[in-house]
């Protein structure tokens, strides 16, 4: 019973008060105003746009927090299993258009700040995003949480509230720039919860003493304690009032720690210097994507927020005052990558030296709660942290890892006798100097399943990281769940056209929460007024990214032509090398076309956006290459309109909103194998525009459901990857000619100074070429040529959108929410009452 919490002659007064949250236009613009004018403490007389944009929030929150407060009260009375989704990363972007839409009430909003003397996008424009997340991992998570709550799932998400989220990228004289990202000067979507706040100790010994009972009970003492502080932020789901926790925690120094000594003598600066210290855990985001460089703070942020996390929800089950054995039946914990994989070894901690449990019940208990999930096959991005660091920052859980290791191999070698090479492959403690601990071992070894995020990027981990591992615990612990994008944001709220076009054509907008339902499109591929207004939306987004482009860049793109796009991590997996060495090429076609040739040529603007990480001096120096390629290319009379290219700065999620609707094609050329899904070649084709592709990642299943002629694809397969690299580091290098003439264009100075970019083109003519961009030169220009010629028809390449749209379904990342509930979490919905007005 809801209402039990309150006492029952008060019931009434409460329930006549409480708060209601608005519906129509009227109370919109009453709440708005007046939060302006009060919680703001501002004049109307000044309300400019931001001070809108907050006013507006903060209704809108108004509304979030009412069916936030019940779904969690409906949660905690319904006590059923939950699951807690851990992840370091969670690049959620704006906040208020997805609320708007998501509560169904961006109409009223429109009209209302339209009396207030307002445009909802330049309202909407003023929010900062929130930008806590390097690229795909960290949008996958926050996709992640608007199926869940979507679904009506009891689930939490946990994370770290940094000061500082991913850097902003400027470009400065054609060179990266970061600036730090503040993003925490007016946030209305979190909730400081300072009653909820963890001690986190660091540090110390471990002693032994005997309990009561004579048993032998490790004690974890000395050394220093940080206070968590849990922020938490309403995630609402679409069209259902289900409102769900994304809780994230901030370090604080802990009251004890405080040093009164230092303060009282006088020595005010030192003890602010401990307050800053610890503060000094959640300030800032690493900038790496899929690369692990091994920093002890990073350690630190990993084992204060999982610690933190996990004291919570232990806390949630004790209250049930349920038998330890029903954890696994009430927590379902995800783990998002191996970034929290101490998780792990902290539950088995608290079980074990603190609750009293056997180690093997605990270690069951441990197993069955936790799943893992992979993002990764590259080795610089696999997780390994110093045996040396751990022992000294968290001397307990090292000999907990120790003794789980212990175990699994004596298990190992009952099953593999006489296997020594096994034992010294799969032990989690690397025997290199100094020792490291292999998480991804850990990790596999402490979940009862463990997924890849894309068909062949899951049979990739079983035939390579995980080898043995399949072999010891047979191939049913691994999984595939292929990603998918939330097509509110991806489609209804990018694209607020074309979702308009396809309800009207569908009848009505079931499909944003059953994306299957695109498939009834193909019957309106002879329908011209659909077919031209579909055209026209397309051609309308295009104008919209050429006058963003305009403004930030000064280049004027021509709409008409051709939008390319790579929008993406600069990496050199990702290959961006290979997509501007092939505008160079094409730069140096058209220069030799006579003036007739060139009229017969499809006008191209080549886009790329994206940030690299500070230390990746190689991505850098292709940011480099691209924006002097532009300098040359845009201000080059005999090439006019037919090719430019331009790079849009501080790539991220609102941007990503304003270019993905925009693309005719967009690149997905990673070489095969090495990216495990990718996410935005999802959100590019559900826009309606095609591919071009290797053979890697979800490319492989889009290629599958879209159908082969709706996709350019290129390149060497996966399987032949490692002889192509072999051979390379073996003489039979061979240069492809055409790139030849491209470094030799770079080389006489085509684009500037060409020492620049030396080491970029020496990577591959003289040092293995290990990303195999000469391999695939040919095949890419070739495939290009294909993309003209497409294009030229545009009838045909109409339809081939409008079908691949149609076959979007199965990207949905309601469904594969689904899987992850159904095959490794075992939740059900919490399904609630609709209410009126939804
Ligand atoms: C990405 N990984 C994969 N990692 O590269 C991409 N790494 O193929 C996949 O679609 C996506 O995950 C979702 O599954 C990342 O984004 C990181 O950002 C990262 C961050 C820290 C350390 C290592």
């Amino acid at each position: 019973n809801v209402e039990a919490s309150i006492p029952e002659p008060q019931r009434d007064a409460w329930k006549k008060h409480s708060a209601q949250g608005f519906t129509t236009k009227e109370q919109f613009e009453d709440e708005t105003v007046r939060h302006v004018e009060t919680t703001l403490a501002r004049s109307l007389f000044n309300c400019d746009e931001l001070a809108a944009y907050s006013g507006a929030s903060l209704a809108f929150r108004d509304r979030l927090v009412i069916e936030w407060n019940k779904t969690q009260q409906r949660q905690t009375f319904a006590d059923q299993k939950r699951v807690y989704y851990l992840s370091l990363e969670f690049l959620m972007g704006r906040a208020l258009d997805n609320a708007m839409l998501n509560v169904g009430l961006k109409d009223v909003a429109r009209a209302g700040l339209k009396d207030l003397g307002f445009r909802i996008e330049d309202v909407i424009s003023q929010e900062h995003d929130a930008a806590l997340g390097n690229g795909g991992l960290g949008r996958l998570a926050a996709c992640f949480l608007d199926s869940m709550a979507t679904l009506n799932y009891p689930a939490w998400g946990y994370g770290l509230r940094y000061r500082y989220g991913i850097f902003k990228q400027e470009i400065v004289d054609g060179y990266q720039v970061e600036v730090p990202d503040y993003w925490l000067d007016f946030n209305p979507w979190e909730f400081p919860r300072h009653d909820i706040t963890v001690d986190i100790q660091f540090y110390g010994h471990v002693s032994r003493h005997q309990d009561e009972d004579g048993k032998n009970v490790a004690v974890w003492e000395g050394g220093e304690i940080v206070d968590a502080v849990a922020y938490d932020v309403p995630i609402p789901g679409f069209q259902t009032p289900t409102t769900n926790n994304l809780r994230l925690w901030s370090s604080k120094a802990s009251k004890g720690e405080f040093d009164f000594q230092k303060f009282n003598s006088g020595d005010y600066e030192a003890s602010v210097g401990d307050q800053q210290r610890a503060e000094t855990i959640s300030a800032v985001l690493y900038p790496n994507d899929n690369l692990e460089r091994g920093k002890e703070l990073r350690l630190k942020q990993q084992y204060f927020w999982c610690a933190a996390s996990l004291y919570d929800i232990v806390r949630r089950f004790k209250k049930s005052k349920k038998a330890w054995s029903a954890f696994p039946d009430m927590v379902a914990i995800q783990l998002n990558d191996t970034h929290p994989t101490l998780a792990i070894v902290e539950l088995q901690r608290i079980l074990v030296d603190l609750e009293g449990l056997d180690w093997v019940e605990a270690w069951g208990i441990v197993q069955n709660t936790f799943s893992y999930a992979n993002h990764t096959v590259m080795p610089e991005a696999l997780e390994k942290w110093s045996v040396p660091v751990m022992q000294n920052l968290l001397p307990r859980h090292l000999q907990i890892i120790y003794e789980v290791n212990s175990q699994f191999l004596q298990m190992v070698e009952k099953q593999f006798p006489k296997d020594r090479d096994m034992l010294r492959r799969v032990s989690i403690i690397e025997e290199s100097q100094p020792k490291m601990v292999r998480m991804a071992y850990l990790a596999t070894i402490g979940s009862h399943k463990v997924n890849g995020v894309a068909e062949l990027h899951s049979d990739l981990i079983k035939s390579t990281i995980f080898k043995d591992f399949v072999e010891i615990y047979g191939p049913d612990k691994f999984t595939n769940v292929t990603n998918g994008i939330t097509p509110r944001r991806w489609l209804h709220q990018a694209n607020p056209r074309l979702s308009e076009l396809i309800a009207s054509k569908l009848g009505g907008y079931e499909f944003l929460t059953d994306l299957t339902k695109l498939n009834k499109l193909e019957h309106f591929l002879d329908d011209k007024d659909f077919k031209k207004e579909w055209q026209e939306i397309k051609y309308a987004n295009k104008v919209r990214l050429a006058q963003h482009i305009v403004n930030t860049t000064g280049v004027r793109v021509n709409p008409k032509a051709l939008f390319d796009i790579q929008v993406k991590r600069i990496h050199e997996y990702k290959r961006q090398q290979l997509n501007i060495l092939g505008v160079i090429h094409r730069y140096l076609t058209i220069k030799a076309m006579s003036a007739e040739e060139r009229k017969k040529l499809a006008p191209r603007v080549s886009i790329f956006g994206g940030k690299a990480a500070p230390g990746y001096w190689m991505a850098k120096t292709v940011i480099h290459l691209v924006c002097s390629v532009g300098e040359v290319v845009n201000n080059d009379k005999d090439v006019g309109d037919l090719l430019k290219v331009v790079y849009i700065e501080d790539y991220n999620v609102s941007k990503a909103e304003i270019i993905t609707p925009a693309s005719d094609i967009s690149e997905h050329i990673s070489t095969a194998g090495t990216e495990a899904s990718g996410t935005s070649n999802m959100k590019f084709v559900l826009n309606g525009g095609l591919i071009i592709g290797t053979c890697d990642g979800a490319n492989i299943e889009i290629t599958r459901e879209v159908g082969e002629s709706n996709i350019f694809l290129f390149g060497n397969l996966a399987e032949d990857v490692e002889d192509l690299r072999h051979a390379h580091n073996y003489g039979s290098f061979k240069l492809d000619p055409d790139l030849a003439k491209v470094f030799d264009a770079i080389k006489d100075g085509a684009f500037g100074d060409a020492n620049r970019f030396t080491a970029l083109c020496s990577s591959i003519t003289d040092h293995g070429d290990y990303y195999l961009v000469s391999d695939d030169f040919n095949s890419y220009i070739k495939t290009h040529a294909l993309v003209d010629e497409a294009y030229k028809d545009q009838d045909a390449w109409l339809e081939k959108c409008i079908t691949s749209v149609s076959r979007m379904g199965f990207f949905s990342s309601d469904r594969c929410i689904q899987e992850y509930a159904e095959m490794i979490w075992n939740v059900e919905p919490l399904v609630p009452e609709q209410r009126n007005g939804k």
